[in-house]
């Protein structure tokens, strides 16, 4: 699977991330936010609504780092609640238009703006942390308008507010938003568990037999989003747009429309807001012209500043005529962008079971996280992110089971190799989410077993190589890769679930080595 957005605003996570674990170790040095709503001020009617910053599935495997609902349509008067619901900081940073603040500037990391807004203007509800008190923000709003909004330490989590004019009726109640957060929470953690679930840790041998198996942290977010394109006003039209995130700040992006009029000529768009109520324009695509048959095809590049939105972006094909940029368009189709974003605060596979003399190199695949691989001195305590030896290498690159050894900070794409020299169950953690249950164990069994010695287990699926040197087979998730050198002809089978098993096969038994390599099933 091609990944995504390689290295894109590291040194900006990463001065996040710092400046996060500062403020949770040495508390919160803000003032509490008042939560008193221009409505309540005023003694007129006016309602409170509710969205969750991320979230977190049980044991904190997963954290989904979008806002739920996405998109909330209130009245102006009203003041929308945030609350965090994972473990992980966020902010929800009103930007205006305006650049975001400066990584590790205060500004960055403080609340910003007051409680009210009116559409212009820096607003932030500072760093929300899991610390009561500490995890909500007020904000009411008076002006009429399509509002985007952002995190701070993670580009990519955007979400709308769309105010309308008081007294407007709601297009939706609290506990359908509730409903509709809590279905853009499953759809992220259903597309976490797919990540993680296509997650394929690798055995490879070098010539001399040593194994390097290749663990995984984390996981990546899917390829592209496709975006429905449906009709608006019975038009006829619809289609699909992909976006497929090609780096930090590129986008490539492919329209296939039918359902035109025949050699009508259409702008596109890509605007905040939902169907109903399209905001301000994010980027102009090339417009498209319709063939004779009434269909049209379009491939661009854009280049945004924060990647691609996980919410609050439309496609939005625009009717022949219709006036572009700022005016509200009228539209022939429109389809709504949703891309879940997520951190898998896990390492893959645990255990990790090599042999002495073996390595494991572990990649680090989340384009929005940094973690670490860190293994303790006995007696030593987890070192507190962001102290250096928390985020610096340590150690070398052969490990005998004792000693402090870490990758140091790992960002996108981002590996680290150790070899082990001794056997033993080793664990280690991730020094930024090890209370999030990131950690795991390499167990280290003994050297390459001569086939003397080896005892063998029938073979269930049996999977031969006769006479052939220098053999790669690659088999499924789960199963043994290995790559046998010389003139023994021999494959390890499958093994049962939670066990090491082996079957030779071939004819040159006494000049063969067997190597027990297994990536035992959770
Ligand atoms: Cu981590």
């Amino acid at each position: 699977m091609r990944r995504r957005a390689h290295g894109r605003g590291l040194s900006r996570i990463l001065l996040y991330a710092a400046l996060s674990l500062i403020i949770m170790a040495f508390g919160w040095l803000g003032s509490p936010l008042p939560g008193l709503s221009v409505a309540e001020a005023q003694g007129t009617s006016a309602t409170t609504w509710q969205v969750m910053v991320g979230n977190g599935s049980p044991h904190m495997r997963v954290d989904g780092m979008q806002y739920y609902p996405g998109v909330i349509t209130i009245d102006a008067g009203d003041t929308i609640v945030w609350t965090l619901g994972g473990a992980e900081p966020h902010t929800v940073t009103f930007l205006s238009g305006a650049t975001p603040p400066a990584p590790g500037s205060p500004a960055s990391e403080a609340p910003m703006g007051g409680s009210v807004y009116s559409g212009t203007g820096v607003f932030s509800s500072g760093l929300l942390l899991p610390i009561p008190g500490h995890n909500q923000y007020h904000l009411t709003f008076t002006t009429p308008g399509v509002y985007s909004y952002r995190c701070l330490l993670h580009p990519n989590q955007q979400g709308v507010v769309i105010v309308n004019p008081a007294g407007t009726p709601y297009p939706a109640t609290a506990s359908q938003y509730a409903a509709e957060g809590q279905a853009e929470w499953q759809a992220t953690l259903a597309a976490a568990n797919a990540a993680q679930a296509a997650v394929h840790p690798m055995v490879t041998y070098a010539a001399n037999g040593v194994a390097t198996l290749h663990a995984l942290i984390d996981a990546s977010e899917p390829a592209d989003v496709q975006v429905p394109l449906n009709a608006v006003s019975r038009s006829g039209a619809g289609g699909t747009a992909t976006l497929t995130p090609q780096g930090p700040s590129s986008i490539a992006t492919a329209l296939s429309l039918t359902g035109l009029a025949p050699g009508s000529v259409h702008a596109v768009e890509i605007r905040a807001g939902s169907c109903q109520t399209v905001g301000p324009v994010v980027f102009t695509l090339p417009s498209v012209t319709a063939n004779g048959q009434g269909t049209a095809r379009s491939d661009s590049t854009l280049s945004p500043v924060d990647g691609l939105a996980s919410t609050g972006w439309v496609v939005a094909i625009l009717a022949q005529g219709s006036p572009t940029g700022s005016p509200p368009p009228v539209l022939t189709a429109c389809g709504t962008v949703s891309m879940p974003v997520y951190a898998l605060m896990r390492y893959e596979p645990s255990p990790a079971v090599v042999h002495t003399g073996d390595a494991v190199q572990w990649t680090q695949l989340d384009s929005q996280e940094i973690h670490t691989v860190t293994f303790l001195a006995a007696g030593q305590p987890a070192p507190s992110f962001p102290s250096p030896q928390a985020a610096n290498p340590a150690g070398g690159t052969v490990y005998d089971g004792s000693g402090f050894f870490s990758s140091g900070i790992l960002g996108p794409d981002q590996s680290y190799q150790l070899t082990f020299a001794k056997p033993g169950i080793f664990p280690y953690l991730c020094t930024l989410h090890d209370e999030m249950g990131m950690t795991a164990v390499v167990e280290v069994r003994p050297a390459q077993v001569p086939l003397a010695n080896a005892v063998f287990l029938l073979a269930h699926k049996p999977v031969g190589w006769y006479g052939k040197p220098n053999i790669s087979l690659q088999l499924a998730a789960d199963d043994l890769w290995t790559h046998a050198s010389g003139p023994s002809l021999f494959v390890l089978s499958h093994h049962p679930v939670g066990t090491l098993g082996a079957s030779l096969v071939g004819r040159q038994r006494s000049a063969a080595l067997l190597w027990l390599n297994g990536i035992p099933r959770a």
